[in-house]
């Protein structure tokens, strides 16, 4: 498939990494682009080669939201009959190899939930994620009202939801809603390195904990530990689990096969 507004490329044959790449609006996020995004999401967790992905934007915008020009003349009969959001948001949710967003400049709206649906967030020093669809007189409606709360508490995600103001890169990291912030310049070694480390190790013990963790934010402590006893039982069963620990034991470096 050709894409107009990403762009995709892999590195090292084991990362998959799509740019967002609508510059002059600040990758705000329409129809064509999620549409585009999701694709090539599915095409690099098909790809067996492929152990991670990375979602990145420009140095200025992450994704400043939804494509406010593309919502204005929206009615509600529209949004609700044409399932405006979910038709072509939840590819990112399938897949199950991991995505980490690299997020420089603004991850506004549907910018920040897109940052959160993604599995961690790697951040650049200058960036700068906020929910500010109160001020154009509607909610978060990709999970915003849901993941912020779960990622950085009732208190925050209030006051972000409310008065719709931004959080730098250095109190997102504090609130706990990205995994490290970096300089500007940094930021796509760090999260390669990131994702590469991860493409190294045995892809069904990483799909294993990508499921569990998120197993951890739906449901009970009691059926997340009993889901995630049976993944830990199940990861015996693999070739990975015997090269692993045989490679511990005899000091040498694992070399996982996938199987
Ligand atoms: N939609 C459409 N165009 C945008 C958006 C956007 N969200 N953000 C920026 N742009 C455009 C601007 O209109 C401008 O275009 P032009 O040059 O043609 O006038 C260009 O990008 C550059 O923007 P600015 O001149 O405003 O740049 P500044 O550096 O002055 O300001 C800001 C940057 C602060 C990011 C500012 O552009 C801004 O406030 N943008 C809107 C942010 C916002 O409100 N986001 C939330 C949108 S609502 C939403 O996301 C709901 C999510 C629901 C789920 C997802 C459904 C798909």
């Amino acid at each position: 498939m050709t894409y107009e507004l990403i762009t995709v490329r892999t590195e090292a044959d084991k990362i998959g990494i799509i740019t967002l790449n609508r510059p002059k609006q600040l990758n705000a996020l329409n129809d064509q682009l999620m549409t585009e995004l999701g694709e090539a999401l599915k095409a690099f967790d098909a790809d067996p080669a492929i152990g991670c992905m990375i979602l990145t934007g420009s140095e200025k915008a992450f994704a400043a939201g939804a494509d406010i020009g593309a919502m204005a003349t929206y009615s509600f009969a529209d949004v609700y009959k044409g399932d405006f959001i979910t038709r072509n948001w939840e590819q990112i949710r399938a897949v199950r190899k991991p995505v980490i967003a690299a997020v420089s400049g603004f991850a506004l709206g549907g910018g920040c939930e897109l940052a959160m649906m993604c599995d961690f967030i790697i951040a650049a020093d200058n960036a700068r994620f906020g929910q500010p669809e109160i001020k154009l007189g509607i909610i978060p409606g990709a999970g915003g009202t849901q993941r912020l709360p779960r990622a950085v508490g009732k208190a925050k995600a209030m006051d972000m939801a409310l008065t719709g103001r931004t959080m730098d890169a250095v109190e997102a990291e504090r609130a706990g809603l990205v995994s490290r912030v970096v300089p500007l310049d940094k930021l796509m070694e760090e999260t390669l390195g990131a994702a590469l480390m991860i493409s190294e190790y045995s892809q069904i013990a990483v799909m294993a904990a990508k499921e569990s963790v998120n197993q951890a934010f739906e449901g009970s402590l009691n059926d997340g530990l009993h889901f995630e006893r049976r993944l830990f039982h199940a990861l015996f069963a693999t070739t990975d689990q015997k090269e692993g620990m045989d490679a511990f034991v005899n000091k040498r470096k694992a070399v996982f096969t996938h199987q």
